[in-house]
């Protein structure tokens, strides 16, 4: 691709490129810093490679176009093939293990499913407020922390029938430490390329190595804990790729690739929700509006009773606060890029050449900041931007939190309904005080979360309501 004459940030230097003001640790933030003013497509260089990045909802629209683009497994998602290896996320579109597990994993993700998962959700839930009743008005709780020990849980519990004992640890399983590691190795390589194993190191790779084995032995003691006898037909994630054939084919899956999808579950489905709900409480409890108008809203549903048995309809009525989960989606989508190739050789944008096998990036804290969609204050936290008809106003790619096209997020329904279940609940129970001297610092490993970010917690006072009702009643 030709990237002469594209906008660039200042300061390129020889060799180097654009590194100056560019930390590893942050590359999202620092393209969101950059990229504000460059216009629809710019790039950026990262040694001699060129990277080109694309914002603005006209273009991102264009590049949704699955005749013309596909997904890219691009920087960043490349280096996560020795966890993901051909599992769904890191799958070439060409693969063969792609369109097989897609067609034998579907039927998880129906609606229907998602209400076999919602007695668990509720399970799960109830051990991060047990957790949190115990700290009640004591010692402030470390949001980011425990939404991670909830939402690993959720997807461990529902998808395999394995609990990590999150709650009653004071440290992270071995699986989250080695998973941690792991993904920090990946997301350096992508910054000390060329020439990674001179700049990373030998200590470091062997570390790398100690990390995927052991998530490779936890993965396959769940798998062994399952093939046992008498370990039952559960047909949950696992239970699908054990047994089930493609529906047209007849293939199944092979262990190696049932270890990938079990790393994939595992990783993509806890991190990113559970920054998504770190982010909307970071955000309600800053907007006593928005945290009133979500309490009340809650408060409808489950009314005064303490110890409320929520249920699968009553978690799609929280309308107000599905809400402030898109909003904090808008402002921090938790997987916060993607990356779109060429299928044949093509113009975007009516001005870049891009050859077939070309690829850009999407960086969605941009997308969701495009003023001419969000208007001139588009860093504004305002849920009703989600509010019934408002989307219809905007052009139609003008959101991509879940990505797009047939790649997009299969597990998408299932963070929706875990998170508005689970944010509902804390509302409901529990008076959410913020440290005001706070000052939001996002982490980006892969997935974006709020560092540092804390809360003082305590139940919720619900004898004025219990009182106010009994003087009603007495009255009567
Ligand atoms: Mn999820 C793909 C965002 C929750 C499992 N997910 C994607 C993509 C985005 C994304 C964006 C597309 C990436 C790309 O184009 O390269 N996912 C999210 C967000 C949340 C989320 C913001 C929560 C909030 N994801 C979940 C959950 C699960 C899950 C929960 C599992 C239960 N996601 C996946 C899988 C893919 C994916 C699997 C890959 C799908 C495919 O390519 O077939």
């Amino acid at each position: 691709m030709d990237t002469t004459g594209l906008p660039h940030p200042p300061w390129r230097i020889p060799f180097l490129g654009d590194l100056i003001g560019v930390h590893p640790r942050t590359p999202v933030q620092d393209t969101l810093r950059f990229g504000r003013g460059l216009g629809p497509i710019f790039t950026r260089k990262f040694f001699s490679r060129p990277i080109v990045i694309v914002q603005g909802a006209d273009l991102v629209g264009e590049l949704a176009d699955e005749k013309r683009f596909a997904k890219h497994v691009g920087l960043g998602v490349r280096e996560l093939r020795q966890i993901g290896g051909d599992g769904l996320f890191t799958a070439h579109n060409d693969e063969p293990n792609w369109q097989r597990a897609h067609d034998i994993l579907m039927p998880a993700f129906t609606q229907k499913s998602m209400q076999g998962y919602h007695p668990v959700m509720v399970d799960v839930a109830r051990q991060l407020t047990a957790a949190w009743d115990a700290r009640a008005g004591g010692p402030p709780v470390d949001v980011a922390a425990d939404m991670t020990k909830l939402t690993l849980e959720t997807i461990g519990q529902t998808g395999f029938g394995y609990s990590f004992g999150s709650f009653d640890r004071s440290e992270p399983h071995p699986y989250v430490s080695a998973m941690v590691g792991a993904l920090r190795f990946a997301q350096r390589q992508v910054f000390y390329l060329p020439g990674i194993s001179k700049i990373l190191g030998r200590k470091a790779i062997q570390r790398n190595a100690v990390d995927l084995a052991t998530m490779n032995a936890l993965v396959d003691d769940v798998i062994a804990e399952r093939s046992k006898p008498g370990a039952g037909q559960a047909q949950d994630l696992l239970g699908l790729m054990l047994s089930v054939r493609h529906p047209e084919t007849g293939e199944r899956l092979d262990p190696l690739n049932i270890r990938y999808q079990v790393h994939t579950f595992l990783v993509a489905g806890h991190e990113t929700t559970s920054g998504a709900l770190s982010f909307a409480l970071y955000y309600l409890t800053r907007h006593p509006a928005a945290l009133a108008q979500a309490q009340a809203e809650v408060d409808r549903v489950w009314g005064d009773d303490p110890e409320p048995d929520p249920t699968f309809q009553q978690v799609t009525k929280l309308r107000y606060v599905r809400r402030v989960l898109d909003e904090s989606l808008r402002l921090w989508p938790t997987a916060p890029a993607y990356f779109r190739e060429a299928r044949e050789d093509t113009v975007i944008g009516g001005r870049l050449k891009m050859n077939k096998g070309d690829w850009v990036i999407v960086p969605l804290p941009l997308l969701h900041r495009d003023p001419t969609v969000w208007g001139d204050d588009p860093e504004a936290f305002e849920p009703d931007r989600f509010a019934p008809g408002r989307a219809k106003e905007r052009p139609p790619h003008a959101y991509k939190p879940f990505g797009t096209g047939e790649r997009a997020c299969i597990g998408r329904q299932f963070a929706i309904h875990e998170a508005t279940l689970v944010l509902g609940l804390l509302l409901h129970r529990y008076e959410l005080k913020p440290d005001p001297g706070y000052q939001l610092r996002v982490t980006e490993l892969l997935t974006v979360k709020p560092a540092g970010f804390t809360l003082e917690i305590s139940r919720r006072d619900r004898s004025r309501d219990t009182a106010a009702a009994a003087t009603a009643e007495s009255s009567a």
